[in-house]
């Protein structure tokens, strides 16, 4: 039976992407790096997940950049925007994910959260939109650094798995990217997928359910969710 939920963050939970390259882009401007990312140049440097690391793809794309030191400090001062940014409530909610939170914690159903960002990232993110600390909300949280390999590999799932002493098939994953269902997927999750700003129009066909979003009428088919 199904025991927990275990959910991404950026473009499951909110609409958070658009902050992050404005964050990414002021913090470029402010240390006089002469990097602007538009909508078109993000939507490729999505493919590569976690922040850093879309840095240093850029910088191996451009052949010049900061050092690997100067890239994390960049994704330090990145962070602290970002953070800033969605304490003034700048990212909505998905549709239907407070309300199914609400009727997940009202079954019994126990919460998870695997994600590649930054764990300060989701504490201002879930501070911001449900007016609570993350730890009240979600039990496990798995997030970013914490594990040697971002999605697509399986290890922020296996460690929101270990954290919850469950097997992958008492668990439903919730992603948006094709990295996030590769990832929930090789940890031996099934994942419901819901489209996001940037990922609407990839492939999806290997998602166990593909719903336009997580309101109780698009997820009615998924007989195991409250
Ligand atoms: C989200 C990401 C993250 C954010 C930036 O992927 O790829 O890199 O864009 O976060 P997912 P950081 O939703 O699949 O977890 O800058 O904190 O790394
Ligand atoms: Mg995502």
């Amino acid at each position: 039976a199904l025991k927990a939920l275990i959910f991404d963050v950026d473009g499951t939970l909110a609409e958070t992407e658009e902050l992050h390259r404005q964050a990414f882009n002021e913090t470029f401007a402010a240390h006089g790096l002469d990097w602007h990312w538009s909508v078109e140049d993000y939507r490729d440097l999505l493919r590569t997940t976690g922040g850093k690391e879309r840095m240093a793809r850029h910088r191996e794309t451009i052949g010049a950049g900061p050092s690997d030191a100067g890239i994390a400090a960049l994704h330090k001062a990145k962070t602290a925007r970002y953070v800033a940014l969605v304490a003034s409530g700048a990212a909505p909610l998905q549709p239907g994910v407070a309300d199914l939170i609400a009727r997940a914690q009202a079954a019994g159903l126990r919460l998870a959260i695997a994600t590649t960002t930054t764990r300060a990232n989701v504490a201002a993110l879930i501070r911001a939109s449900f007016g609570h600390p993350m730890e009240e909300i979600f039990e496990v949280i798995a997030a970013g650094d914490e594990v040697a390999k971002k999605k697509p590999a399986p290890d922020v799932y296996l460690r929101a798995l270990d954290g919850l002493s469950l097997p992958p098939g008492e668990c439903l994953a919730f992603e948006d990217s094709r990295a996030g269902l590769a990832s929930a997927q090789a940890a031996g999750l099934r994942v419901v997928l819901t489209p996001s700003a940037y990922t609407a129009g990839d492939d999806f066909c290997t998602a166990d359910f593909l719903c336009a979003d997580l309101t109780a009428a698009a997820t009615a088919r998924i007989p195991e969710l409250p």
